[in-house]
């Protein structure tokens, strides 16, 4: 099972870092690289076009600014490609998500929110667990893993009043 993380730049990978531990938690290989829609167009096409040969079946996609590098992704597959727009301006984000998010209607982008690696990642996941029961399971004891930290943090309110 293998997802591309693809960047814009290395200044996004702080960003994707804690997907990448993410997608390795769920035994998911990433294939990270960075690759620009404007400063590298043909290196996009070519990792896109050779990701299925690589065992590449899902896509996660980050950039800041006038964030293209998703969409540009989207038009050369028709696997699923997830976007995560970066905040990397004074618009915080802004820029990047209208950019990702507003996908003419035909090729899709999944976006998640400004800096949402994380939720890419689980996403990622949900897709592969649709034919693969022991995913499915995995991201059923990280929903209970997550509901227990809330209960702790409850506690740990509670114990302050
Ligand atoms: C985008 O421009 C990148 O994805 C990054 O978020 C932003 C800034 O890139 P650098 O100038 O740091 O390379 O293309």
């Amino acid at each position: 099972m293998k997802a591309a993380v693809m960047m814009g730049s290395d200044s996004d990978f702080p960003i994707l870092k804690p997907a990448v531990e993410l997608l390795k938690s769920f035994g998911i290989e990433p294939v990270v690289t960075v690759a620009s829609a404007h400063r590298t167009p043909a290196k996009v096409r070519e990792f896109v076009e050779s990701a299925p040969e690589q065992g590449i079946s899902v896509f996660i996609v980050a950039a800041g600014a006038a964030a293209h590098l998703a969409g540009v992704v989207a038009s050369y597959t028709t696997l699923p490609v997830i976007g995560v727009p970066i905040n990397a301006t004074p618009l915080n984000g802004m820029d990047a998500l209208l950019s990702t998010v507003q996908m003419p209607s035909g090729v899709p982008v999944a976006t998640m929110a400004v800096n949402g690696a994380k939720n890419a990642a689980i996403m990622a996941a949900e897709i592969f667990a649709v034919a693969d029961k022991e995913m499915a399971a995995k991201l059923a004891a990280y929903r209970s893993e997550q509901s227990a930290n809330v209960e702790k943090k409850a506690a740990r309110v509670a114990a302050q009043l």
